[in-house]
């Protein structure tokens, strides 16, 4: 049996530098050819770390198509973490595991549930995952959340910060397929707004197709502390990007296709399009009221033109990225088609709702910066930095001389420019969507690395490039070639963002399994001798200390639908086990303190290892055992 009293509660950081104990040291972390303890940080001006040394911020990744949320050090710019959300993933069980499961099947709409038991599937197993935003407080991040969308299966996504894994995932009802997606900035967040980009008949159930004057496009508002939709708003034209105020009053969103056209060259007919802007507690009011419509279990209100409830700003053709500027006042439109950004001031949009002002009178500046204007980062010190998709530049400039150039004077907003390789779509900046942005670094993520690196066949990594923002002219200082897609990131100072280092064994995300098991009259840490069987289901409790799961063997009967409970007794920093049930393809991580579960169905009669599939100690080849499945009777 394995020995539970070889738990220990020290850190690899600390064992490594204890000069005592060495050889308890050496067991508990034989596998690891561990580093020198931690140094100093980076020199000023590099960005390079030497081995040992820590980033001093957290880059939060979006990976587009790839479904997943990643996290890189900055200014390190090296990856050190994947966080499953929309995908499924081999190495952790996510997708697999129920606690997983719970997770990717409870947010899902009824309809969609069907559909997916109809084709024996439970959930969905892509999903497209552009933003990533984490919540705030005043202004600023708080540490406890991260939000993301799926744009591919219109699903809004959680992401505890203190155990960096997704909580929740809800489908959005009514809405097509959701892009944009930002956190309320003040005074908290609060609501999670989400756009929906794709037109569709509001009611998408075959009575409407090919009659696009039909369509509508849905935003909508999440409640970020309970993941339910608060309420959503109908508007003209589509939805793209979008970000909040800093004032908890408006939010905005741009739209490429005010024409409401189904080919290209409809879309882009009109020279302007528009940013609608949505008045929060007109809207509020308005669900208290009872106005609009209940559909699917959500109010909707009609914003279309002519509501109480938004204005539409007419802006030159196509935006797309919007950006609210740490100086709490300003917005950015950034102009894709057209070479501008249209920079609205948020303290002259009152005058729009209360006075039916021209919506263009809230309109400050337009500079001209280049070709292709996508996304605009902020340094806090009044410069912004514009990615130029087609220039494959980066230009930053001056918000102030940009004004006052709008106003007749003749200053030139544009501080500098430099180039990027190649494409550039987001940018992202230190702190830089929050009212702390600190001027440090920029990342531009681009869509294509071309000749960056060595040719890996057709299929090309894409590139995102660190820049030193902090004089005037703007340093390239290192290519990150990376997977499907960088599509957007965040970077946060380290001290906002502390994850627990083992899980707490009260963690909800396993409270299924306690359940289960005090029905079962099992302590999950103390696991059971023997299945327990259940008419034709079997429930299995194990527990595991390095380098042993606390069972060599148990049997079960062909046929017989199986939970395995895994229980990982250790709680030294980093020893996370796994348990991979081979010809089965069932595989999952059990970190320290964890409880994890997968089930089953035994159809496949003899002799079945399992193995621990995370590397944890001199003897993990050996953490194995043997599932017996005696065949059924002929
Ligand atoms: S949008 S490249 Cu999906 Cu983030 Cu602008
Ligand atoms: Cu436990 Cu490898």
């Amino acid at each position: 049996m394995t020995d539970k009293a070889n738990k220990l509660s020290v850190t690899r950081r600390g064992l490594m530098r204890a000069t005592a104990g060495g050889a308890v040291a050496a067991a508990a972390t034989a596998a690891a050819g561990i580093a020198s303890p931690p140094r100093a940080h980076a020199a000023a001006g590099s960005h390079a770390l030497g081995p040992g040394q820590l980033d001093e911020y957290y880059g939060f990744w979006s990976s587009g198509h790839a479904g997943e949320l990643r996290i890189l050090g900055v200014p390190s710019m090296r990856e050190l973490m994947r966080v499953p959300v929309f995908n499924r993933c081999s190495a952790t069980g996510w997708g697999q595991t129920n606690e997983s499961l719970k997770v990717l099947t409870e947010g899902l709409l009824p309809e969609t549930k069907e559909l997916l038991a109809a084709r024996g599937r439970v959930t969905y197993d892509n999903g497209d995952l552009h933003h990533p935003h984490m919540s705030f407080t005043d202004g600023t991040y708080d540490g406890r959340y991260l939000f993301m969308n799926d744009k591919a299966n219109t699903r809004v996504a959680r992401v505890r910060c203190d155990i960096m894994k997704c909580d929740k995932i809800i489908e959005i009802p009514n809405a097509a397929d959701i892009h944009g997606l930002r956190p309320q900035k003040y005074p908290r967040t609060g609501y999670i707004f989400a756009n929906g980009e794709h037109e569709t008949p509001l009611v998408n159930d075959g009575r409407i197709l090919d009659s696009p004057e039909d369509y509508v496009n849905i935003f909508t508002a999440i409640d970020g502390d309970t993941m339910t939709v608060a309420w959503q708003v109908i508007v003209s034209g589509n939805l793209d990007n979008c970000d909040a105020d800093y004032q908890g009053k408006y939010a905005f969103s741009t739209s490429y296709n005010s024409e409401m056209g189904m080919t290209l060259a409809e879309m882009t007919e009109s020279e302007t399009d528009h940013c609608v802007i949505f008045d929060i507690k007109a809207i509020e009011a308005g669900v208290a009221a009872g106005d609009g419509q209940m559909l699917n279990g959500v109010r909707v209100l009609d914003g279309r033109k002519g509501s109480k409830y938004t204005r539409y700003v007419p802006i030159p053709n196509s935006p797309h990225g919007c950006n609210t500027a740490p100086d709490k006042r300003h917005v950015v439109i950034n102009g894709k088609l057209s070479p501008t950004v249209s920079v609205i001031d948020v303290t002259k949009v009152d005058a729009l709702f209360s006075e039916n002002a021209d919506p263009r009178s809230c309109i400050v500046a337009e500079p001209q910066l280049g070709l292709g204007p996508l996304h605009t980062a902020f340094d806090g010190k009044g410069g912004a930095f514009t990615t130029l998709f087609l220039d494959s530049q980066i230009v930053k400039w001056d918000v102030e001389k940009a004004i006052r150039a709008y106003a007749g004077e003749d200053v030139d907003p544009i501080i500098s420019k430099v180039d990027v390789h190649y494409q550039p779509g987001h940018n992202h900046s230190t702190m830089g969507e929050t009212a702390e942005a600190d001027g440090r670094w920029l990342v531009s993520m681009n869509k294509f690395s071309k000749d960056r690196f060595i040719n890996v066949g057709p299929l090309k990594p894409e590139n995102e490039q660190l820049i030193d923002i902090s004089s005037d002219e703007m340093k390239v200082l290192h290519d990150g070639p990376t997977f499907a897609e960088p599509h957007d990131c965040i970077i946060v100072r380290r001290d906002i963002v502390n994850p627990k280092t083992i899980w707490d064994r009260d963690d909800p995300t396993f409270s299924d399994a306690v359940r289960q098991a005090a029905a079962d009259g099992v302590d999950l840490e103390d696991g059971a001798e023997e299945p327990i069987r259940d008419g034709n289901k079997v429930r299995v409790y194990m527990y595991s200390v390095a380098p042993e799961f606390s069972m060599e063997k148990f049997t079960v009967r062909q046929g017989d639908e199986v939970t395995i409970y895994i229980t990982n007794l250790d709680d030294v920093d980093d020893v996370t086990h796994g348990f991979c049930l081979s010809n089965y393809g069932i595989a999952f991580e059990i970190a320290p303190q964890a409880t994890a579960s997968v089930t089953f169905t035994a159809d496949r009669p003899g002799v079945h290892w399992f193995y621990c599939q995370w590397f944890c100690h001199a003897l993990h080849m050996e953490m194995r055992g043997r599932m017996f499945v005696e065949p059924r009777a002929a």
